[in-house]
């Protein structure tokens, strides 16, 4: 790509937009070879500057007028996407013509066709593609939207807010007017037009506001609307209770497409879904599939506050609305089901994915200063890690204080496009705390660490806690300043009693110096220390903790999330001894500590079962990757491998016995303990086939004959394709998808699980994947199951002889010139090149140099070219 085209963006150069766009009326004349649209912007000067639109490069520019004046090429200067108006009045109104051809959109971005229905994607320059306008989110309008269309092919036509109009036109067409009455910025515009069907119900809201909801899809989905139809009532339920937040229009619609790139999109009262994101049906949805839904709809719904009624004022500021969204949707999952177990699944992500992003290339502060290409900043550090910097904020204030910096914030911004600081703020204010130095955690970027040691004095009966923290040097940031972590702490006495701190069982420790000493009187014995309770901050944490101290720690913490942490802890280091091993040739024996902890968890039947599937779980190879020096995928997967054969072995009859010891009643149901069980059942018999015996097999064939759930299918397929069965697993395979492959979302799953096995044969395999009839190069769902799985699928792409980087590449290459977007993601495997060993580093460094010989996206050259450098 040419490189001046990829211009960085500051944050240090934010400026106020010169005019307001106080109204704007958008007419979109849909047709099949092309669309036209019409904009008429009512504009009024705010500051001194000049009035600049954006776009013209996707969409032809027809015709530009100045309060009815053509603009002449001399009034006029065009720099990249900007179109800089040269003299406008104050006041004017601004009317530009625009065509585009929707069907050949296949970014998935601005105006596009997705199967046979047209749909938008405005987040976060879409809009520019569609017409000239302002396109930043400091820029709030009113819109009102024509939509015309034929009227067989497109009977339903939708936009943001109330509709307001609607009739017939000549030739068998038809219109629709919607008004929005609440001011947005351009990125939360959206209209869908296609033949849909829809489910409806509605909501009453805490003032009595009767909402009407309607979900749309195409008719052949309309069997798997329901559960998101009920989990919007659920959270538009929660925000009321929760953060005392009402629904505002008497209309809220939900359209589901095949063909998005993300996971759906907040836009007013139109969310458009993913249909992946959205869809499910017991027998084609596993549980996990519910939850994520479960999770997006309530995500998508809750920005209708934080994201649309206050906005971010410019895109450095987009965690304002993300991780503060991705905050409220986790609290309603924990509060919908278990919240031991949300937080376990929401700091293993963080700590495989996200702290591998902070540790890379690409590492970035929660509000970065600058971009080249927005769409990449859609990240696990923007989403993840800036939910847990709203957490800590929640856990520093406590609930109450925090509700009242939330309702002060919803108050005093509705309807304006604010910072993080403008947030941050309102905490500070309700509870006069000084969150100076808490603000780092918006500027800094990479996961600092802290090393704690610690001391007693059983004359004094004083335990002190000594606590140091550092951070590595991320791309341009090369020394940190020390940040404020609130560190939350119990201590145990041997006999599994709790000390109280403060009246509590848990502290919670400001941690502000590079170095800091804790002191605690009244010790009577030495304790053994519970840190980082419900992981308070996203950080490493050392402890030099004995494999005792952690069996203990499992058994008796109060803390439901360190127990499972102290087990994960165990399992850590008796895999990295391990890992040791095999790199030298040496066979060790598992520690038989590991067995007999798992054996105490299996014999436990008072525990939660979800809680004790995932305690049973070892910690996965990415992340095992992400807390080595050097990754050595294959020492790393043998390692695995081995500790869970034998902790299969050993414990067989254990995990035969839990294995259906309680079997759901009666009918697949998605609710608390019968998830649990099924999560159970299911890891049991992984272990159970993990042992190889023919047995296991059997009762893998009998499970996936007769589940009348996509979760136990799932579980038994996923067990025989990860096991050395395979020709069981192929004959299985075969079945699943003679009986599925009408259901693109669950042909998904088995695409994904194809490519994301450990094994030599997957590059071959996933090659052929991605010549099935099952494949489509235009849908990213595909795209992603495929490529997406195949670049996490460890010893499958990281194979010696690079031939699996060399297929990234030419794949990246491929897919750049249809979906810029999606091919950044796909590259990402190969940003890591730096923790590989040396014969491998090169052979990535390779992929990705021929990579960026190409022509490329402003997306791809970005991510390529920060990961060279
Ligand atoms: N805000 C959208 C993401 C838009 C992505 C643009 N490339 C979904 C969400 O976070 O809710
Ligand atoms: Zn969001």
């Amino acid at each position: 790509m040419s490189q001046d085209n990829a211009k960085t963006v500051y944050l240090k150069d934010y400026q106020p937009p010169a005019f307001s766009v106080e109204s704007v009326e958008l007419t979109f004349s849909l047709f099949e070879e092309q669309c036209q649209v019409r904009s008429n912007l009512h504009i009024k000067r705010q500051h001194p500057g000049q009035l600049v639109l954006n776009g013209g490069q996707h969409a032809e520019v027809l015709r530009v007028e100045v309060n009815g004046e053509l603009l002449h090429e001399s009034g006029y200067r065009v720099s990249g996407e900007d179109w800089v108006i040269e003299a406008v009045p104050d006041e004017a109104t601004l009317t530009v013509l625009t065509q585009l051809q929707p069907q050949n959109n296949t970014t998935l971005e601005g105006l596009y066709k997705s199967s046979s229905m047209y749909c938008t994607q405005c987040e976060a320059e879409g809009f520019r593609q569609i017409t000239l306008y302002p396109d930043r989110p400091d820029v709030m309008s009113v819109f009102t939207t024509r939509i015309e269309a034929d009227k067989a092919l497109y009977p339903v036509l939708l936009s943001n807010g109330n509709l307001v109009e609607q009739g017939e036109l000549e030739n068998g067409r038809h219109f629709a007017v919607w008004h929005d009455p609440f001011r947005k910025p351009s990125y939360l515009f959206a209209l869908v037009a296609g033949d849909l069907q829809h489910i409806e119900d509605s909501f009453t809201t805490m003032s009595g506001r009767a909402v009407t909801l309607r979900l749309y899809t195409e008719a052949r989905n309309i069997s798997k609307t329901e559960f998101a139809m009920g989990a919007l009532q659920r959270s538009m339920k929660w925000d009321e209770e929760a953060y005392g937040r009402e629904y505002d229009l008497d209309l809220f619609n939900i359209v589901a497409v095949d063909d998005f790139n993300m996971g759906a999109m907040e836009n007013k009262s139109l969310n458009i879904f993913n249909s992946s994101c959205v869809l499910a049906r017991a027998d084609t949805t596993t549980d996990a599939g519910f939850q994520r839904i479960e999770a997006i709809v309530a995500h998508e719904y809750f920005h209708n506050w934080s994201g649309n009624r206050v906005t971010c004022r410019d895109w450095f500021q987009l965690s304002l609305k993300e991780g503060f969204t991705v905050f409220r949707d986790s609290q309603f999952s924990s509060d919908m089901g278990s919240a031991a177990v949300k937080r376990i699944e929401d700091v293993t992500l963080l700590r495989t994915a996200q702290f591998a992003e902070d540790a890379g290339p690409t590492s970035h502060p929660v509000r970065p200063d600058n971009y080249m290409e927005i769409s990449n900043f859609y990240t696990l550090t923007i989403y993840e890690k800036g939910a847990e910097v709203v957490r800590m904020i929640h856990t520093l204030l406590g609930a109450e204080l925090f509700r009242q910096g939330s309702d002060l914030y919803f108050e005093r911004f509705d309807g304006q496009a604010v910072t993080c600081d403008d947030f941050v703020r309102c905490m500070e204010e309700v509870s006069g705390r000084d969150l100076t130095q808490f603000m780092r955690w918006y500027t800094q970027a990479g996961t600092p660490r802290l090393q704690v040691t610690d001391e007693y004095d059983a004359a004094t009966g004083t335990y002190y806690l000594d606590v140091r923290q550092s951070c590595p040097a991320t791309p341009g940031q090369e020394q940190k300043l020390p940040f404020h972590i609130p560190l939350a702490v119990g201590l145990l006495y041997p006999d599994g009693t709790e000390h109280h701190l403060q009246g509590d069982s848990t502290l919670v420790l400001d941690v502000t110096e590079a170095e800091q000493r804790f002191m605690f009187k009244g010790i009577t014995q030495r304790p053994i220390p519970s840190l980082l309770r419900g992981f308070s901050a996203p950080v490493k944490l050392d402890y030099p903790y004995s494999r005792e101290e952690l069996s203990f720690l499992m058994s008796h913490d109060t803390d439901g999330f360190n127990r499972w942490e102290a087990g994960q802890r165990l399992a850590m280091a008796i895999l990295q001894e391990q890992i040791g091993a095999i790199q030298a040739g040496e066979e060790l024996e598992v520690d038989p500590a590991l067995i007999a902890a798992f054996e105490r968890v299996l014999d436990d039947t008072d525990l939660d079962y979800a809680v004790a599937a995932k305690v049973l779980t070892l910690p996965s190879e990415a992340y095992l990757a992400e807390n080595a020096q050097v990754i050595d995928v294959e020492a790393i997967h043998q390692a695995r491998r081995r500790v869970r054969k034998v902790l299969a072995d050993a414990l067989c009859a254990r995990f035969r016995e839990r294995y259906h010891a309680t079997e759901p009643d009666g009918v697949y149901a998605f609710h608390g303990s019968s998830i649990g069980q099924r999560a159970l059942n299911n890891l049991c018999l992984g272990y159970l086939l993990a042992t190889e015996r023919e047995e296991a097999l059997e009762l893998v064939r009998q499970q996936y004959a007769e589940a009348d759930n996509m979760t136990d299918s799932m579980g038994a397929l996923a067990a025989v394709v990860h096991s050395p069965f395979t020709t069981v697993a192929d004959e299985l395979l075969e079945q699943f998808y003679g009986r599925w492959s009408e259901d693109a979302l669950v042909v998904n799953q088995w695409l994904s699980l194809q490519a994301s096995v450990a094994g030599e044969g997957t590059l071959a395999k996933v090659q052929s994947l991605l010549q099935h009839a099952a494949f489509d190069w235009r849908n990213p769902n595909k795209v992603r199951s495929v490529l997406g799985a195949y670049g996490q699928s460890s010893v499958g792409f990281h194979r010696a002889d690079g031939a699996g980087y060399e297929f990234l590449a030419d794949q990246v290459i491929h897919l750049d010139p249809m979906n810029p977007q999606l091919a950044s993601r796909m590259v990402t495997p190969l940003t890591r090149w730096r923790r590989y060993p040396a014969a491998r580093q090169a052979q990535m460094r390779a992929a990705l140099e021929r990579i960026a010989a190409q022509p490329l996206s402003k997306d791809v050259y970005e991510i390529v070219s920060k990961s060279l450098a």
